[in-house]
């Protein structure tokens, strides 16, 4: 009898072990079930932020697009410092977060896809007597940067692979290279890509792309003289070569913040005076700018959105969005 009972015993004791093994396997199960729902319910809530600081980056830019208009209608003809639309430092709080958005004009800066123009049979060539061709060498000048920089820009631009002079380079430059690629022979579509062009090391184009643009447009070169930077003379003194940066940077310093009411107004300042200045290089200079672009950015709980949109002015009243790029900003 006794044998029986300790049988039993030790089959208690066995069932009791199982019973606390289950117990603890369904602990740690549960445990697990548990912080993957939290992680997964904090993932939604992540998604959720993202998209909403999404859309109110999309608000943003449908709001700049009426501060746009709205100056279009109030007067076509001129954009300066002193409108709505150059406001600086927008911030508007919004539910869960806030929103920031700057509008600039895209015609402050030298548009690098005008040192090309397309002919006829849809080809993109450079003419070296071009204002945009010559203006943009003396810009590498007072930079203090080679002028044969215009070269391999122009070969990157334009359709054909031969290159444009000794400092020019086509596939052949690019493609004994390592990773090999090709030369673009296209416009192109950010400042960034200079990066890939013969002699445009990262020093150089940290220190010209304040200076420069990429608008999508070839032969495309206006400036507006009432929004150029007032600590970028150099950009008035490549267009106008007997202007020193100095006398361009007191021009500046001098215009109202409201800038000049007349092209006329500009061309008979003093400091214009005695230089003699071809039609073609006058043509450049406007009152007015027909690119915009919205650098917004929206911060909704955990969820960030930058958000970047160059727009286009048609016809004097209308903004038309040419691209937008969604992407953390500096
Ligand atoms: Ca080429």
């Amino acid at each position: 009898m006794a044998v029986i009972k300790n049988q039993n015993n030790q089959q208690k004791g066995v069932a009791l072990v199982v019973v606390l093994l289950v117990v603890a396997l369904v602990s740690i199960i549960a445990t697990d079930l548990t912080g993957r729902l939290q992680r997964e319910i904090r993932r939604s809530a992540n998604i959720f932020d993202h998209q909403q600081a999404q859309y109110y980056a999309l608000g943003a830019e449908k709001f700049a697009i009426a501060i746009i208009q709205d100056d279009l209608k109030d007067s076509p003809d001129r954009d300066d410092l002193d409108q709505a639309w150059a406001t600086k430092g927008l911030y508007f709080p919004v539910e869960g977060g806030d929103l920031t958005g700057v509008i600039t004009d895209v015609n402050r800066c030298f548009n690098l896809n005008s040192l090309v123009a397309k002919q006829d049979d849809d080809f993109y060539i450079a003419d070296k007597e071009s204002v945009a061709y010559q203006s943009y060498q003396r810009l590498l000048d007072l930079l203090g940067f080679s002028t044969g920089l215009v070269e391999p820009l122009v070969d990157w631009l334009d359709s054909d692979s031969q290159p444009i002079g000794m400092d020019g380079a086509e596939d052949r430059e690019y493609e004994i290279l390592s990773p090999a690629y090709r030369a673009a022979n296209n416009l192109i579509v950010d400042v960034s890509e200079l990066r890939l062009v013969q002699g445009y090391s990262d020093d150089i184009v940290k220190k010209l792309s304040p200076y420069v643009c990429a608008l999508p447009e070839d032969g495309y070169f206006q400036l507006n003289i009432n929004t150029i930077d007032v600590d970028k003379p150099e950009l008035l003194s490549m267009l106008i070569k007997d202007l020193s940066v100095q006398s361009a940077a007191t021009l500046l310093a001098e215009r109202a913040q409201s800038g000049y009411d007349d092209l006329a107004s500009f061309w008979q300042l003093s400091a214009l005076a005695g230089i003699e200045i071809e039609g073609k290089v006058k043509s450049v200079i406007q009152l007015n700018s027909d690119y915009y672009q919205l650098q917004a950015k929206a911060r909704i709980g955990r969820g960030h959105e930058g958000l970047t949109t160059l727009f286009k002015q048609v016809d004097k009243e209308k903004v038309n969005i040419i691209w937008r790029r969604f992407g953390t900003l500096e």
